[in-house]
């Protein structure tokens, strides 16, 4: 089916089938994996119109390679937007985008609950290259309004915030940042296109950390950027090709895999956190869950209004703080004590000491992580041996 006619169809079925269809050249209907560092010209006038950008066709795979041009078709679609690129880490992505976008003794506004590896770049490296970050409480799209300055380039939002699933207003904070001739980038990781669209709610770029459900299985590690041709251009052209954090075609094919069951899982991932929240809120040993789809998180309300799901991602408080927290860690069988998320694996962190570890401790008070704070990725298992190992954990408290 070519791609027009692919558009009309549901979202399950564009991640089956909206990598490009059967290969052109051998008609494998799984993308190959093109395990290629160079591919030859035809002639020297050839390779000569290739590098001039007169002629369409793979050079380097620094550059682009046909299976991560499969990845990027796929990803564009099911974002919604012109074009994607795809690279190295989640990490690798927020440097080149960041980079595309703003320059030395430029600013960039910022929600300041972040993955604290997000958190680092903007409080170190980016300081260092003489661009200032302003991290606000973007709950309130007033605190961005006030930060704009006239070099702001860029807002950056993280929507659900890793670790709090704090939610932001995207249009609303869009609307902000485009008055102010800001562009935005919105970090998708948590919810995935299946259950939030940021270009269709305003933002101009969406980022991905594909080591998370894109890849979905714990295998591999990868980052994505979707927005307009103009913008995924000089991302690839200018940035990437300097900087050089390109996907391998390997990851980038295990990417596309994983693609193709995103849907099944996110249901999943989103049935089994929504038991396991309900489950905890009731606990006598909890003190606070949070997850976007309980009527008592504080963005419940704009959380229904921007995504289709609430996704598979809990955080709770123990009572006890960090000793209780860490008990309850050094309890569970059955889910891993690991950072990452997003596998089919339940994982389970402490934010106050891994994931988070970069915030200074009054940072990590303005946004709300605490020593008693345990984050869950709630993968695909059956619900209920999840809920005994938490049950049998708790006890342990
Ligand atoms: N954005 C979000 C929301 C993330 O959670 C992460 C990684 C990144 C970007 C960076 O992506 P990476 O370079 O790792 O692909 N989050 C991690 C976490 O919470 N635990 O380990 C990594």
């Amino acid at each position: 089916m070519d791609r027009e006619e692919l558009k009309e169809k549901h979202f399950a079925t564009i991640c089956v089938h909206g990598s490009g269809g059967p290969d052109p050249v051998t008609r494998a209907i799984n993308t190959p994996i093109y395990q290629s560092s160079t591919f030859a010209f035809l002639n020297a006038k050839e390779g000569a119109q290739l590098f001039a950008g007169e002629k369409e066709g793979y050079i380097y795979t620094r550059l682009g390679n046909p299976t991560q041009a499969a990845l990027e078709r796929e990803m564009a679609f099911l974002e919604g937007g012109e074009k994607a690129l795809a690279l190295s880490s989640g990490m690798a992505a927020a440097v080149t985008a960041i980079l595309a976008l703003v320059k030395t003794g430029e600013s960039i506004v910022a929600s300041n609950t972040l993955y604290g590896g997000t958190h680092k770049l903007f409080r170190e490296l980016m300081p260092r290259l003489g661009i200032e970050v302003i991290e606000v409480d973007a709950t309130d799209p007033a605190n961005i309004d006030k930060a704009m300055r006239k070099d702001t380039r860029l807002v950056y939002l993280e929507t659900p915030a890793n670790p709090t699933l704090t939610i932001v207003d995207i249009a609303a904070c869009s609307e902000v940042a485009h008055r102010h001739g800001a562009k935005v980038i919105v970090d998708n990781t948590f919810a995935t296109p299946y259950f939030q669209r940021p270009l269709e709610l305003g933002a101009d770029i969406v980022l991905h950390s594909a080591t998370k459900y894109i890849g979905g299985h714990g295998d591999t590690i990868g980052g994505i950027l979707i927005g307009d041709a103009e913008f995924i251009d000089v991302a690839r052209g200018e940035i990437l090709r300097d900087l050089g954090g390109c996907i391998s075609p390997f990851n980038a094919w295990l990417l596309l895999r994983g693609l193709k069951t995103l849907p099944v899982r996110m249901e999943r991932h989103a049935f089994n956190a929504m038991r396991i929240a309900k489950y905890l809120a009731f606990h006598p040993k909890v003190q606070r869950v949070w997850y976007p789809g309980l009527t008592t998180h504080p963005q419940h309300e704009l959380a229904k209004k921007q995504m289709s799901g609430f996704g598979g991602m809990i955080t709770f408080e123990v009572k006890g703080g960090r000793e209780a927290a860490v008990k309850l860690l050094d309890s569970v069988k059955l889910i891993t004590l690991a950072v990452s998320l997003g596998d089919v694996d339940t994982l389970i962190e402490h934010p106050a000491s891994m994931t988070h570890s970069t915030y200074s401790p009054e940072e990590l008070a303005e946004c709300g992580i605490t020593e008693g704070m345990i984050r869950l990725s709630v993968g695909i298992e059956h619900v209920n041996d999840l809920i005994d190992d938490l049950s049998q954990a708790l006890r342990q408290i």
